[in-house]
């Protein structure tokens, strides 16, 4: 199969190629070669390949979910491209991009607004580079007891990333944002295939969006964006849920009032409380939209149910957070009666995934291996899961169980 730049020369368009029809219509899991199983009640899928991704786990076909299988984050701090985890809501995903043509229209509430190629952007701002976390708020829903509807996910609905693309502020800036403005929206090129679906539109308040870190990214890991990972612009906000960076990103608008919309009034929010949490099976009270990530860290050479050698065993693993940064790891070999500070690796910015490595002592017999970090505001992660309805925030301390001889 030709790969993107060299379909680009031949026919001076980009596609999905081959693939297309596989990933618009039904042959898509004929391509299954393999099952997984997700550690939870309902967890087989398929491993599928689509083109340009290596073998991944099917969540939905149409749309095209798919999740990283967790040994990937033990290869490496950065998330590979095609291994790198594809969710979308809408089934009229694009399948052909003119990179020529490709407009980034900038309007709304602008003095001047904005009709930027893709040459324009790259040549016509400076251009800017994060490493930052990408994660679905559904990610590791299918550990959540009691279940909750949503996709069913493990734990591998994150990616880390070398984004590369120019700032949203000076963007912004161009356009000249006027008095009154409250919020920036933001539209890709994917669409409902039912006329009463709501299309996938998502907003920032005016102040975020003009921080100087909301970056339109053109490439990740050094190559154009993967095209189910938003070929060829995507929103990259860092430290917030996947939920806003928006893919296959065409459209600006700056509003004068909030976005009312299906994915901002409805869909995608949290408790309104210091928890965002709720007593399982109840419904909060008030709801915000759900924003930063909580701290999280897991182990990622041992896997749950592995048999290990008793005595003295080296683990390593990441942590992430919502952008505070990293501050401290401590790990457990005895199920969290004690606990041991582990070496924190190469710091690669406060969005990115932080390698970890200690070496703890296990007993003989099963044992619960855990993660605990820890961020610079000293937030942390909870020894009991918190519980709300869609099943977003995962970040209970989480546990591997060995058999240790
Ligand atoms: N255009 C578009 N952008 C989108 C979505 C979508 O459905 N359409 N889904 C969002 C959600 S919920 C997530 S978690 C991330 C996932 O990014 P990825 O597919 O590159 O991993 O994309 C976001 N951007
Ligand atoms: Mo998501």
């Amino acid at each position: 199969m030709l790969n993107r730049r060299q379909m680009l020369t031949s026919a001076g368009r980009a596609a999905l190629g081959l693939g297309a029809a596989a990933i618009a219509g039904s042959r898509f899991s004929a391509l299954a070669a393999e099952t997984v199983k997700l550690p939870f009640q309902n967890g087989e899928r398929e491993l599928v390949k689509v083109p340009g991704k290596r073998p991944l786990i099917q969540q939905t076909a149409r749309p095209p979910q798919l999740e990283t299988p967790f040994s990937v984050f033990n290869d490496g701090v950065v998330t590979p491209n095609d291994a790198f985890f594809v969710r979308y809501h809408l089934a009229d995903i694009p399948l052909e991009i003119d990179p020529e043509t490709f407009r980034l229209e900038v309007k709304g509430k602008v003095s001047k607004p904005l009709s930027l190629s893709l040459r324009e952007l790259k040549s016509g701002f400076p251009a800017v580079e994060v490493v930052a976390v990408n994660q679905c708020s559904g990610n590791s829903r299918g550990f959540v007891e009691p279940r909750v509807a949503g996709g069913q996910l493990g734990n591998g609905a994150m990616g880390n990333a070398r984004w590369r693309g120019v700032s949203l502020k000076a963007v912004l800036e161009r356009a000249g944002v006027q008095p009154g403005a409250v919020q920036v929206s933001f539209d890709g090129l994917d669409g409902p295939v039912a006329p009463d679906t709501p299309d996938f539109t998502k907003a920032l308040a005016l102040d975020h969006a003009r921080d100087g870190e909301v970056m339109l990214a053109y490439a990740m890991n050094g190559t154009d964006l993967p095209w189910l990972n938003g070929y060829p612009l995507r929103l990259v906000v860092p430290g917030y849920y996947g939920t806003y960076w928006v893919k296959h990103l065409n459209e600006i608008t700056v509003l004068d009032k909030e976005l009312d919309s299906f994915w901002m009034k409805t869909a995608y929010r949290i408790p309104d409380n210091d928890c965002a949490c709720v007593e399982p099976g109840k419904a909060p009270v008030a709801t915000i939209p759900i924003n930063r990530f909580t701290v999280r860290s897991f182990i990622t050479n041992v896997l749950d149910g592995a048999k290990v050698k008793a005595g003295r065993l080296a683990l390593r693993g990441i942590a992430f957070d919502g952008g505070s940064g990293i501050a401290e790891v401590q790990v457990s070999g005895d199920g969290g009666q004690t606990w041991v500070k582990a070496g924190l690796g190469h710091d690669l910015g406060k969005y990115s995934f932080r390698e970890w490595k200690a070496d703890v002592s296990v007993a003989s017999g099963e044992q619960k291996l855990m993660v605990k970090a820890t961020n610079a505001k000293g937030q942390t992660q909870p020894m009991q899961p918190l519980w709300n309805p869609s099943g977003y925030l995962r970040n209970v301390v989480e546990t591997t169980r060995v058999m240790a001889a």
